[in-house]
């Protein structure tokens, strides 16, 4: 089997999405996602000007030497443009692979190690009631797990809270809006709003909390410390990843669980973290991580040191991501949780899929390849829009982390 031709769909069904779809002289394609939230055309360029050439004339199946060829045979690696253009074509390829030996891609990837694949979402809330009745209404939805944000009284424009009547989404079609951040004011905050929830939900709802790279080291401690109580699934990225030894402050201050890394492109940027078992969930998605191949292995990894997964899973990553996630989710021995933002409506119909969500359980389905297709002709007439995420600000007007 050999690769004919490869070309980019970029559009944008209530958001945008890079698509790479690479045909075979067998009739057969594959589907990857390229998308990068707010900066979606520097990959579909890197992608058409310099990898798209180089992939015509070659073997699908030979998924580990494209994946090296195109990592270090570029000479220069890593980074998020770089690695979501590695991704889509490595996702793409997999999904070929499982179509010609018609087969779910899980099976290549080890089988089935369990029934289905444990999904969280996310509730939001204006303030402490709306948070609470969000939560209600994902578990009556069947979820078991569920990430918790709220509005921080004296902050206007908190992450993760929803523009009225709309369900939340945070990069907008206009420059980068920007949100205001008190370290202090959340500090105070978070862990009233966890009491109320474990107060009025229960022990069993797994709860989730994104911290959304806010806090210093230290100040992190200081929150997972003042969560214990409430016991939390887990606290995601306390601090910024860049200083990886960070992670060992907030550890020697808390036993609540952390996740972290969504916005991670290589097991580099997570070696120590994993290493010295300073994380309990590990969260790469799997086009910016550079797709299959190398979460495989950094899944493998991190089981060695009881590290699990936790995929990322915004709206944000295409259903061809969310596909990809599920299968390898469903295979790996070291799976921990996975993401579930649903996507809107429409872009659901844009991208069919054979993934189902039933008590709080996902499946990605028996259809041999990832199950996942794009309806090419409803696609254009959603054409791609500038969008950007937001900014942050201190209150003194500080640029800070989103
Ligand atoms: O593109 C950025 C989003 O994917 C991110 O803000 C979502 O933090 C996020 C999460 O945990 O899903
Ligand atoms: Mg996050």
């Amino acid at each position: 089997m050999k690769i004919i031709a490869a070309r980019l769909i970029v559009c944008s069904p209530d958001r945008n999405f890079v698509t790479l779809k690479i045909e075979t002289d067998e009739g057969i394609y594959g589907l990857g996602d390229g998308t990068l939230n707010g900066r979606e055309l520097a990959v579909a360029s890197y992608l058409s000007e310099h990898i798209l050439p180089c992939l015509i004339g070659r073997d699908p199946f030979q998924t580990e030497d494209i994946w090296q060829y195109l990592y270090r045979g570029a000479y220069w690696r890593r980074g998020p443009v770089t690695m979501a253009a590695i991704g889509a074509v490595d996702v793409a390829l997999w999904d070929i692979k499982g179509k010609a030996l018609n087969t779910p891609v899980y099976n290549l990837l080890g089988g089935k190690s369990r029934n289905g694949v444990l999904v969280y979402t996310h509730a939001n809330g204006r303030d402490i009631p709306e948070a609470l009745d969000s939560v209600r209404k994902h578990m009556d939805e069947g979820y078991l797990a569920v990430r918790a944000q709220s509005g921080v009284p004296g902050v206007a424009s908190s992450y993760g809270v929803p523009k009225a009547g709309k369900p939340y989404e945070p990069a907008e079609r206009c420059l980068p809006s920007e949100s205001l951040w008190s370290t202090e004011k959340y500090l105070n905050f978070v862990p009233t709003l966890f009491e109320k929830l474990r107060v009025e939900l229960g022990p069993d709802v797994h709860l989730l909390h994104d911290v959304h790279h806010r806090l210093t080291p230290i100040e992190a401690g200081r929150l997972g410390k003042a969560l214990e109580p409430y016991h939390l699934f887990w606290m995601e990225d306390p601090t910024p990843a860049e200083l990886q030894e960070g992670f060992e402050v907030i550890r020697r201050h808390t036993t609540t669980p952390i996740a972290v890394g969504e916005v991670f492109n290589s097991i580099w940027d997570a070696h120590d973290l994993v290493r010295h078992q300073w994380i309990d969930y590990l969260r790469m998605a799997i086009v910016h991580g550079g797709g299959i191949t190398p979460l495989k292995k950094t899944a493998d990894f991190a089981a060695l040191y009881h590290v699990r997964t936790g995929f990322h899973g915004a709206t944000d990553l295409s259903p061809v991501t969310m596909a990809a996630a599920l299968h390898l989710g469903l295979a790996v021995h070291n799976f921990g949780i996975q993401e579930h933002m649903p996507h809107s409506a429409l872009t659901d119909e844009v991208f069919p899929h054979n993934y189902t969500f039933d008590a709080g359980y996902m499946y990605p389905g028996s259809a041999p390849g990832l199950g996942v297709d794009i309806d090419e002709k409803l696609a254009a007439k959603y054409p791609y829009q500038r969008a950007y995420l937001p900014i942050a600000r201190k209150l003194d007007g500080t640029l800070t982390d989103w």
